[in-house]
């Protein structure tokens, strides 16, 4: 049976229908915000409100002020580029459903935490303001890798002309308030910086919650790069080093994208339409580094680990689970697996899984407190064969430029620093080079339909794939593969190798 979209006619969840839906009685698998929405004041802002956000910190950040039960932890969700999710929450009040899809339930849950949402084309100036409120204690970040506007030495591309833009508007700001829309969310937290420190200089945090290494301590150095273009920011950038702390944090859910048919059983459980539905996979992790200027949500009630030390997290969490997504995100594609289940249920793809961590992941490895990290590996891989999620291949293989290095190369570099070369993981690298090969050539179908690349560098990659030694071209990128893994032979060959395997041999004549 073919799920369709609800009837347009279908009454649009808001704080007024939602209302009488629950006076009607809930069934069990559905529940209500943990708190009353409309008491809510903002304590948080959130940059980059996508459906990741509210899957996750949204809802804990929601639970931890029913556990307490503190009013001032809304938060004011901000859009990247586009007004797609204010224009879906702005006429829902801010509510919206977390479709959880379990291997055997499913069930829903309307979240009220998300108090405002603002799109920068039109609302940096309220952005900026409600950074700068004394009121705010907490700006969270979900930019993912891309938007964090890092070079391949990870320093800020301070030149590109967004970036640039931004950067001019955080000098106007110094003298007074720049209404100037902001273009990338580092210009918006640096110009909220300032505002801040000009209007209120109270302490606060900033909180990265991507898949990047050690993100806290590299978001602070992108905000202190930026300051350090800034002329006259002197006693800003005194101001963020002395009352602005970047905690490191280590966030796991898998969030498949929304689909027709997820809005549709949403609709049968709720009785109304969702513009703003977001779906996720029952388990959930977030483990934040304690380490705040000022009040914080009460997180650790609501299922978050709060501790001295992510770094063994958020390493076992990169190159255990989102190195192997990404590996059987190509790999699977190429077979024309649609989804992240069908490629694990694939028994060469699971082998490759688990040669990948088990040979070149574990032994880079030490295991956080309390984790044993074969089970993990064993959890993680159940995790990526339920069913239900959905969650597709092509979606996890967006942006391979900016994830790899991330969640891949640092185990090479791990394990060529040890003397060895780190065959599986080759394999996983070979298959990122052989999607972008097949999609840029207009070669790969995934459930009948022709993939493209989807990744900021896709021009360059195209190019340097085209040619007779796409491994060779791809290594010369600086932006992608760094040294020391970029002056490796030894990792160059395993990976041409494991390419060659993967390329049909031409038809005999
Ligand atoms: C995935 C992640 O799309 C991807 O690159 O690997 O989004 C993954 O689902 C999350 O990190 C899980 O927490």
């Amino acid at each position: 049976m073919t799920l369709q979209h609800p009837p347009r006619t279908a009454v649009r969840l808001s704080s007024t229908t939602w209302r009488a839906r629950a006076a009607r009685g809930l069934p069990d698998d559905v529940r209500g915000p943990a708190v009353d929405p409309a008491a809510l004041g903002v304590g948080q802002v959130h940059l980059g409100i996508g459906a990741f956000h509210r899957a996750h910190q949204a809802v804990c950040t929601e639970d931890a002020a029913a556990a307490t039960g503190e009013t001032g932890w809304g938060l004011l969700g901000v859009t990247q580029r586009s007004p797609r999710v204010a224009e879906q929450l702005r006429p829902q009040d801010g509510l919206y459903g977390v479709l959880t899809v379990g291997a055997d339930r499913t069930s829903l849950r309307v979240v009220g935490s998300v108090r405002d949402v603002a799109y920068p084309g039109r609302d940096t100036a309220r952005v900026l303001d409600t950074i700068a409120a004394p009121t705010t204690h907490v700006v969270s970040l979900t930019v993912t890798e891309k938007g964090y506007r890092r070079r391949a030495d990870g320093g800020l591309d301070v030149d590109a002309p967004d970036v640039a833009a931004d950067l001019a508007a955080a000098r106007d700001e110094l003298r007074g308030p720049s209404e100037a829309a902001a273009r990338t969310p580092i210009g918006m937290l640096v110009r909220g910086l300032v505002r801040r420190h000009r209007t209120s200089p109270a302490p606060l945090t900033v909180v990265c919650c991507d898949n990047l290494t050690d993100n806290g301590a590299v978001l602070a150095g992108l905000v202190v790069r930026a300051l350090a273009a800034v002329p006259g920011s002197d006693d800003v950038a005194a101001w963020v080093a002395t009352s602005v702390r970047f905690p490191a944090t280590m966030v796991d859910r898998i969030v498949p994208a929304t689909t027709d048919a997820h809005r549709a059983e949403a609709a049968g459980l709720l009785g109304l339409h969702d513009e703003a539905l977001v779906v996720g996979e029952p388990f959930f992790q977030w483990v934040i580094e304690d380490d705040f200027a000022g009040p914080r949500p009460a997180w650790e009630r609501a299922g978050a680990t709060l501790t001295g030390d992510v770094a063994p997290f958020e390493r076992a969490k990169l190159r255990i689970l989102n190195a192997t997504h990404s590996a059987l995100a190509y790999h699977g594609a190429l077979r024309g697996h649609a989804t992240i289940a069908e490629a694990v249920a694939d028994p060469d793809l699971e082998a490759l899984a688990r040669a990948l961590v088990d040979e070149d992941v574990l032994p880079t490895l030490v295991a956080p407190p309390g984790t044993d990290l074969g089970a993990y590996r064993d959890e993680v891989l159940h995790r990526f064969a339920n069913p239900r999620t959905g969650h597709t291949t092509v979606q996890v293989a967006m942006d391979g430029s900016q994830k790899l290095p991330v969640r891949l190369l640092g185990t090479v570099a791990d394990r060529l620093a040890a003397g060895a070369v780190p065959h599986a993981a080759a394999r996983a690298f070979a298959g990122w080079v052989a999607y972008v090969r097949a999609a840029t050539a207009g070669d790969l179908v995934v459930a009948g339909r022709p993939v493209t690349l989807d990744d900021p560098l896709a021009g360059v990659l195209a190019d340097a794939v085209a040619g007779p030694d796409p491994v060779g071209r791809v290594f010369a990128l600086r932006d992608v593969v760094p040294e020391p893994v970029a002056s490796s032979t030894a990792f160059r060959d395993a990976v041409t190798a494991a390419l060659r395997d993967l390329t049909p041999a031409p038809a005999a004549p």
